[in-house]
């Protein structure tokens, strides 16, 4: 099924010239037709259309036009009116990530949907075409809506040796890329590889790979950081753009504010074990098991902006890196994600360290002395004496002894150790 509309979703070249009449037609055709129509075409149903526009709503709940204030009935009424926004898609050095996380959907019907509500011109992964086919399907696409479509750009462009280590029928990429992107109404750069360089621009970056930006510094550009990116945030910026030719307010480094205006940690499911003080300290120990937090593994999560702690991938919840239990590697910040070893543990910048401000969990309680208890007792009578008791309960039980990863109990005899920080020293504040 999802083959199917692939195929049929994609304006290919065609062999004959008379096949090609015909498939431009079709596309006047599809160029015409609203979201709405096509829905309806392909039999789409309306309550499959509300629920994609609720996860839409989910994804950017502020900042992007198509969504503010409104209801999912509202939003799917107005997006229904909107034509189908041509978007011609290039691959450079990548994964393909950022197209499997786009269309590797859980429920079936949403990567129909996404291939009804935008109509992909040219997407190398995805068509059946190949060869002079594809190349023709390329050059008629960017012709034919020259200045409206997106070039959604995925993977980094290579810049060393005249750019040798890349071409597409014998063009090297950088010249590929100006030429498409600059006919653009605008270029989404999918990904940390086609926002600035990502896993092809690591140490020692062999083909002096870049991202879109670095070669194209004029053109409108949106990053969409991640490896891979959030699926909705790049619905998010194309269906503004189909709705109104805008697109939702962007931070210093491009990126949609919308969807990086905060960072994991501040959602993050295991903050309350961050300020607790409770540390993973090893994969597989039982603060691991327990879900503790993973900043001592090498989280980046207190210096990463993006919303995975909130949207997850593939429409599971929990599935995100620090959901099934492996540290943010800031794969959304230029400046961490193949930049800082993975399992380094960051200074953090933002926040006061929680052991400054929080007490440490396993801080010993010590023995209270039953002659001071005793003489507070006379003094204020029957009330104090039964807090006599409790507290003679309270100074005999063992610290901490259920929670995973705790120091043994202190054995009877054992001088108090006196005052502890807590677990660990904690996380390492920036000054
Ligand atoms: Fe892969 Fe995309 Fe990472 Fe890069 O995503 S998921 S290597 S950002 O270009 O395909
Ligand atoms: Fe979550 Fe990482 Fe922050 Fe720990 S350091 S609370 S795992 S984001
Ligand atoms: Fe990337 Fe961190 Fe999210 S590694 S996918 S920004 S949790």
């Amino acid at each position: 099924m999802l083959k199917e509309l692939i195929f049929d979703s994609i304006s290919l070249s065609v062999e004959t010239s008379s096949a090609n009449v015909v498939e431009n037609a079709m596309a006047e055709t599809v160029m015409a037709e609203t979201i709405e129509q096509r829905l309806e075409r392909c039999g789409v149903s309306r309550r499959a259309f509300i629920q994609f526009c609720s996860s839409l709503m989910i994804a950017a709940p502020f900042g992007l036009a198509i969504t503010d204030k409104k209801t999912p009935e509202e939003v799917a009424a107005g997006l229904g009116k909107v034509a189908r926004l041509p978007v011609i898609w290039l691959h450079f050095q990548d994964c393909t990530g950022c197209s499997e996380t786009l269309l590797n959907s859980s429920h079936p019907d949403l990567a129909d949907l996404i291939l009804n509500v935008i109509s992909l011109e040219y997407h190398e992964t995805l068509m059946a075409g190949s060869g002079l086919q594809a190349q023709q399907a390329l050059s008629q696409a960017v012709e034919k809506y020259s200045g409206k479509y997106i070039c959604v750009v995925e993977g980094s462009i290579p810049t060393k040796d005249k750019g040798v280590y890349m071409k597409m029928a014998g063009r090297p990429a950088m010249e590929v890329l100006a030429d498409v992107g600059g006919k653009a109404g605008a270029i989404v750069a999918i990904g940390s590889c086609a926002s600035w360089g990502g896993i092809p621009s690591a140490d020692p970056d062999p083909t002096g790979a870049v991202g879109v930006a670095d070669l194209l510094p004029q053109q409108t550009i949106v990053n969409l950081p991640g490896c891979p990116p959030n699926p909705y945030t790049l619905l998010g910026v194309l269906l503004q753009y189909a709705d109104s030719s805008t697109l939702p307010e962007l931070d210093d480094q491009r990126r949609p504010k919308f969807a990086f205006d905060r960072d994991i940690h501040e959602h993050c499911p295991r903050r309350a074990h961050f300020d607790a003080g409770h540390f993973v300290k090893q994969f597989g120990d039982e603060g691991h098991r327990e879900g503790w937090c993973l900043y001592e593994m090498g989280c980046k999560g207190p210096e990463t902006h993006a919303g995975c702690s909130t949207r997850h991938f593939n429409e599971i919840p929990d599935v995100w890196p620090i959901g099934i239990g492996a540290p943010c590697i800031g794969c959304t910040e230029k400046s961490i994600a193949f930049r800082v070893p993975m399992f380094q543990v960051i200074q953090i910048h933002s926040l006061a360290a929680p052991p400054t401000t929080y007490a440490g969990i396993n801080a010993p309680q010590g023995i209270v002395s039953p002659l001071a208890t005793g003489l507070v007792g006379i003094a204020v009578g029957a009330l104090a004496g039964a807090g006599f008791v409790a507290s003679r309960k309270f100074s005999t039980q063992r610290s901490d002894d259920s929670i995973p990863g705790s120091p043994p109990p202190i054995a009877t005899g054992t001088p108090d150790p006196g005052p502890s920080e807590g677990p660990d020293d904690g996380p390492k504040a920036s000054a």
